[in-house]
């Protein structure tokens, strides 16, 4: 009945390309495949639903939950749901996973598998000199955790990769899961 919904859930280090590689995900699906799709972006979100919440350990939680939530919810709605959240907790990300599972939504968690030195090097938003000056306290994976995906859906080694080689094996994921 309709378009099934399926969630992506990008993980990864700040300035490992989660947002660039969704948007260009989500114009393919837009423009080639005539899909509903809804990007949840931790930078956006966090300029609304979660206005009240900083960086501890208990706030990325929270986060994470909220979104979610939210994520279940336009799957539900037979949604292509792009979630783009540094989300450094293994366990947090298990429990969003188990969310949609427990309502028989579809959850694919990729990981943007790309060293520290990498994204530091790329530094898009200047934020690791920052952290570098400290000026930024408890960055992810400088002073802060992050928890690598044991098992992730996909594994996108993404500076070896294109953005359109990235698109293209999301998109041959989501044939195969039948989302598009
Ligand atoms: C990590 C931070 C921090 C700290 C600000 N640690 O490259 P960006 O700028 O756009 O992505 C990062 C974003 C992370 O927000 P998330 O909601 O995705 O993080 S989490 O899932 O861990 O809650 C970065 C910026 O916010 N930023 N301070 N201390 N990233």
């Amino acid at each position: 009945l309709g378009q099934k919904g399926i969630t992506l859930w990008f993980t990864g280090l700040s300035g490992s390309g989660k947002s660039t590689i969704a948007r260009a995900l989500e114009e393919e699906l837009v423009l080639s495949h005539g899909k509903h799709v809804q990007q949840l972006d931790g930078d956006n979100v966090r300029m609304g639903l979660n206005r009240d919440l900083g960086f501890s350990p208990a706030d990325r939680a929270e986060s994470v939950r909220r979104v979610g939530e939210m994520a279940c919810l336009f799957n539900a709605g037979g949604v292509i749901t792009l979630v783009t959240l540094v989300s450094p907790y293994r366990a947090d990300r298990d429990a969003a996973r188990k969310r949609h599972e427990d309502q028989g939504l579809k959850f694919l968690e990729v990981f943007m598998n790309v060293p520290l030195e990498t994204v530091q090097e790329r530094d898009p938003k200047g934020l690791y000199a920052k952290v570098a000056a400290g000026e930024i306290k408890g960055f992810t994976g400088v002073d802060a955790p992050y928890e690598a995906p044991l098992k992730p859906d996909i594994d996108l080694p993404n500076q070896q990769l294109t953005v359109d080689e990235c698109v293209e094996i999301l998109l041959e994921r989501l044939e195969a899961e039948g989302a598009l």
